[in-house]
């Protein structure tokens, strides 16, 4: 369909735009054409409003920093709900409401909500145009932000309509919930934060947003679309929408493997998606396709083929430092767009891990003078960098091939202070589902001083837009639709000794791990069978450039009885808790687990 096409008043995208306008009552109405030109107006306009500052020329060409609402400054897990018909399919790890109740107050609040703002219409696709893994949305916003964020984060405008299907496409509303009526002022950063909610209606593909202008909850590509809806759509259509990072690791002569790795949240895995090989592994390279989310489809070769739905990196700035990730530091040095960081004197950024030494004087990303004597954090620890994917040096030359590329391996990976073991590889498909459905992360220390593990199944638990139950089932049932699977793998890179000594280097040094999965998936490393799975022996490991002994290994390796007994009881928590959803499979496994450490 052509863009004037589209705007017809005899489309349902155009009478959906109307009906919405009719609702929102904004002063006018844009649809965005996703040029350069358009970008670089509403950059200034935000200028202009406040909302950014134009960071210096020189050090950050083409770069702005917003500051946030103090108010609003994370995704709002409380207020994000999976409106389905049945509440049974939306489970118990997710919030619910009656989708015609949760219409009706949505309704209530985006009456009249654009008063005196421009609506914003963005097509947007999910994916490289036209790849058959790709996806088509349309988000209509009221926050210019949200219109040039979504510019870096997904492929938006004209050339997406012209694509679109009329029929099927993911209707994504959006407002900040600050009308511009009765004499109202507007402020730079406007937001209703006591009346958030960030609503999916799975079964008829729709978002809706409502108060927020941050991240997660306000560019609805990302997790809206790109995890919750399109797990919905992945279950039904025999394909799978994974929180998983994707790289290439090529070997000197030029063969490269794909993997696919999902992580909770501060287990490095942006980290990982960047990793630079260290000494000893010369000719060796990882490209980044993905940092965050990966769509994977099976192909016509009979693996499974992934892209990154994404077009841009939305990363945490604290601790990113040329140290711990030289190519995200890259990637962020032009057209990047800075979210609550600090401001240097000289027009630059600046936050909490960047650099060993402090700055002198900042401006922090409440506004305020800040100085290292200052007892709050110059930048919010959730400030973020929204970055063009392209910039990225390690960008995978395949990061936009539309048929995507071949995955040989998953990687599951917690942090974990005791018990697992730095990498393991499950026995089979079902093994490997288990470990990825009893992934998690060390919360806080219990009363008996083990730590609380919190519970993330695939790293999902706040994106998946169903009965987490079912997604289970649904990994289960991949087996029957694909020939040759990805080899399922769990890493750690956090275990401690009991004086609390990290036993692995990690950053970098994990390209030791990824080399040995990498040789396990291509039958070319050996491997022992322990209670959790096959484990590298010292010597499968390559060694080369660093100093580690084989004591350490052992303990890094090392399987702990009443330790393993444990964790093996508590994974009953979890499986309990969904009830009729929860496969059998899964409890045999674990039930097998058990038996095995007798
Ligand atoms: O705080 C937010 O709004 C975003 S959270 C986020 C952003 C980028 C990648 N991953 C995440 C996440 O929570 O997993
Ligand atoms: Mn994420």
């Amino acid at each position: 369909m052509e863009s004037h096409k589209a705007q017809a008043a005899n489309t349902k995208l155009a009478t959906w735009v109307n009906e919405v306008a009719t609702l929102c009552q904004p002063k006018a109405i844009y649809w965005c054409d996703g040029s350069q030109q358009e970008y670089e107006r509403l950059c200034e306009e935000l200028v202009q409003a406040g909302t950014f500052i134009k960071l210096n020329e020189a050090l950050r060409p083409g770069c702005f920093l917003a500051r946030s609402d103090p108010r609003d400054v994370a995704r709002v897990e409380d207020r994000t709900f999976i409106c389905s018909q049945r509440q049974a399919d939306a489970g118990p790890t997710n919030n619910w409401e009656d989708p015609a109740a949760m219409r009706n107050r949505l309704n209530g609040l985006f009456k009249g909500c654009m008063a005196g703002r421009t609506m914003y219409v963005i097509p947007f696709s999910m994916g490289p145009l036209g790849s058959d893994i790709a996806q088509i949305g349309v988000q209509i916003t009221d926050s210019p932000y949200v219109v040039v964020s979504m510019r870096i984060m997904a492929r938006i405008g004209s050339r997406v309509l012209d694509l679109l299907d009329d029929n099927k496409f993911i209707r994504c509303l959006h407002s900040i919930g600050y009308p511009l009526s009765g004499g109202k002022q507007d402020v730079p950063w406007p937001c209703d934060p006591e009346n958030r909610y960030i609503v999916h209606f799975p079964e008829t593909l729709e978002v809706s947003s409502y108060g927020s202008g941050y991240g997660g909850n306000a560019l609805l590509g990302k997790k809206c679309v790109a995890l919750r809806i399109a797990s919905v759509m992945a279950r039904d259509e025999g394909w799978m929408a994974e929180h998983m990072m994707i790289v290439g690791v090529e070997d000197p002569q030029g063969n490269k493997t794909y993997v696919a790795g999902a992580f909770p949240s501060a287990c490095g895995k942006t980290n990982l998606a960047m990793l630079i090989p260290p000494k000893g592994f010369e000719g060796w390279k990882v490209w980044t396709v993905g940092d965050d989310i990966a769509w994977i489809k099976p192909a016509a070769d009979g693996r499974l083929h992934a892209i990154n739905p994404e077009a841009g990196f939305f990363g945490v700035a604290p601790g990113t430092s040329m140290d711990s990730n030289p190519a995200a530091m890259q990637t962020m040095v032009k057209n990047t767009i800075f979210t609550n960081v600090a401001l240097t004197d000289d027009g630059d950024v600046w936050w909490e891990g960047m650099s060993k030494d402090k700055p002198a004087h900042l401006i922090d990303w409440r506004g305020n003078d800040w100085t290292p004597a200052s007892t709050t954090p110059a930048a919010h620890p959730n400030a973020r960098f929204t970055a063009p994917a392209g910039q990225c040096p390690s960008i995978d030359p395949e990061w936009e091939n539309p048929k995507g590329v071949p995955i040989s391996a998953f990687l599951f990976g917690g942090r974990l202070s005791t018990t697992f073991p730095l990498v393991y590889q499950s026995r089979d498909w079902a093994h490997g589902v288990y470990m990825g459905a009893t992934l998690g992360s060390e919360a806080t220390a219990a009363a008996d001083n083990q730590a609380a593990i919190r519970r993330d199944p695939m790293a999902m638990l706040p994106f998946c837009g169903y009965n987490m139950g079912d997604y289970w089932k649904h990994w289960l049932d991949m087996e029957g639709k694909v020939k040759n699977l990805p080899k399922i793998f769990r890493v750690n890179w956090f275990r401690k000794s009991p004086n609390g000594k990290w036993l692995w280097p990690g950053f970098g040094q994990n390209m030791r791990v990824l080399q040995w999965v990498v040789k396990r998936v291509n039958g070319q490393a050996p491997g022992q069978e322990t209670v959790f799975g096959t484990v590298p022996h010292y010597e499968d490991i390559n060694w080369n450039g660093l100093a580690y002994d084989q004591a350490t290994f052992n303990e890094l390796m090392a399987v702990d009885k009443s330790n393993s007994r444990r964790e093996f009881e508590d994974q009953a928590k979890m499986f309990n808790e969904m009830g009729g959803a929860l496969p059998p499979q899964l409890e045999k496994i674990r039930q097998e687990m058990l038996a095995s450490l007798a």
